[in-house]
C-alpha cells in the first residue's frame, strides 16, 4: 500500500435529496481520521474540502432536469472539479482517500483515477449497486448511478466527464454487500456478468472467502484497485448515520476483516469513503466506525 495519503473532502450532497451528507468529510475529521492514519505511520496530507460554487440558498438543491436527474448541473460541475483534484494526487504519487459526501462523488473520483490505469479494478462495498441510469432509477438521485455512469450507462456528459468514454469495465468490478438492487441494475449485472456477492452469499461463504474471491477475480488483469466503500454496506445498527440504510448488512468486525484482507493483498490504490451523514447519526458513531474501517485498510491490527 502507498503510504502517502491525500485526504480529499468531497463535500457534496447533490446526488440525493437529504442535507447533511456534505458535512461527512468534517465528521470524519472530527472522529480523528487524520491522527489515526498518522499513528499507523502514514504520511497524511489533508487537501481540505471541495464544495464547488453552488448555493443551496439559490435553490439549486432539488432541481430535476428533463431526464429526471436531481441537481444534474451541480453534480456535473462538482465532479469535474473533484476529478482534477484526484488526478493531481495520483500524478504526484499519492493515495487519494476521497471522503464523502454522497456516492455521486465516485463519478469524479473514478474519472480522475482511471486515466492512470489501463484496467482499473473496482470493489464496490455497499448495500446498493449504484448501477442505475435515468431510465432504471426509481428516484432520479444520481448517487444511485455512479458505477453505471463509470461503465458508460446513461447521460453522455456524465459518461464523458473529464475523459471521453467509460472509465471502468464491468469485468473489472466486484460488488460486495448487495441487498437492495433495482430491477434494471439486476439486469445489467446479469447481462454483463459482474461478479456480485449479495448478503446471502456473504452469510453462506463468509466475508474472508468473499474478499479472497474478489481479489482473485481482479488479480492479473487489473493494474490498480479502487475501493469504493459506502457506509450503508454495513448494517444500520452499526452505521445509522446514512441516508439510505438497508437492514441485514455487514458488521463492523466483518468489515475490519475485509479491510485487513485488502491491506494484506497490497493491491488497493485509492478509496472513496462515502455517505456519512452526521445529521442522521447517533453522536458521530458512523464517522467513528468509518475511521476504524479506513484504519484497518491501512494496516491497523487488534494485536
Ligand atoms: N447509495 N437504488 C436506489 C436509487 O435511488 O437509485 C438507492 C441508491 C442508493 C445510493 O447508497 O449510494
Ligand atoms: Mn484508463
Ligand atoms: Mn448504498
Ligand atoms: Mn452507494
Amino acid at each position: 500500500m502507498n503510504h502517502n495519503v491525500h485526504i480529499i473532502g468531497a463535500a457534496t450532497a447533490f446526488g440525493q435529496p437529504r442535507l447533511g451528507v456534505d458535512f461527512g468529510p468534517d465528521a470524519l475529521r472530527y472522529a480523528g481520521l487524520i491522527q489515526t492514519l498518522k499513528k499507523l505511520g502514514l504520511s497524511v496530507t489533508d487537501k481540505g474540502n471541495i464544495r464547488g460554487n453552488f448555493k443551496v440558498e439559490a435553490g439549486r438543491h432539488s432541481i430535476k432536469n428533463d431526464d429526471n436527474l436531481l441537481n444534474y448541473d451541480a453534480v456535473k460541475d462538482f465532479n469535474t472539479v473533484l476529478a482534477g483534484s484526484v488526478d493531481a494526487s495520483v500524478s504526484n504519487g499519492h493515495f487519494p482517500l476521497v471522503l464523502g459526501g454522497d456516492h455521486s462523488l465516485s463519478i469524479g473520483s473514478l474519472a480522475g483515477i482511471s486515466r492512470h490505469y489501463d484496467n482499473l479494478g473496482v470493489i464496490w462495498y455497499d448495500a446498493h449497486g449504484d448501477l442505475n441510469d435515468s431510465r432504471t432509477s426509481p428516484s432520479g438521485n444520481i448517487h444511485g448511478m455512479p458505477l453505471g455512469i463509470s461503465c458508460g450507462l446513461g447521460d453522455a456528459a456524465l459518461v464523458n466527464l473529464y475523459d471521453e468514454g467509460p472509465k471502468v469495465k464491468p469485468e473489472n468490478i466486484v460488488l460486495v454487500g448487495m441487498r437492495d438492487l433495482d430491477e434494471g441494475e439486476k439486469e445489467y449485472i446479469r447481462d454483463n456478468g459482474i461478479l456480485t456477492f449479495t448478503m446471502t452469499d456473504i452469510r453462506s461463504k463468509g466475508i474472508d472467502t468473499v474478499m479472497k474471491e474478489a481479489l482473485d477475480h481482479l488479480a492479473g488483469k487489473c493494474d490498480g484497485i479502487h475501493l469504493s466503500l459506502d457506509v450503508d454496506g454495513l448494517d444500520p445498527m452499526e452505521t445509522p448515520g446514512t441516508g439510505t440504510p438497508v437492514e441485514g448488512g455487514l458488521s463492523l468486525s466483518e468489515t475490519q476483516l475485509a479491510m485487513s484482507i485488502l491491506n494484506h493483498s497490497n493491491q488497493i490504490t485509492s478509496m472513496d469513503l462515502v455517505e456519512v451523514n452526521p445529521l442522521l447519526d447517533d453522536r458521530n458513531k458512523t464517522a467513528e466506525k468509518a475511521v476504524e474501517i479506513a484504519a484497518f485498510l491501512f494496516g491497523k491490527k487488534q494485536l
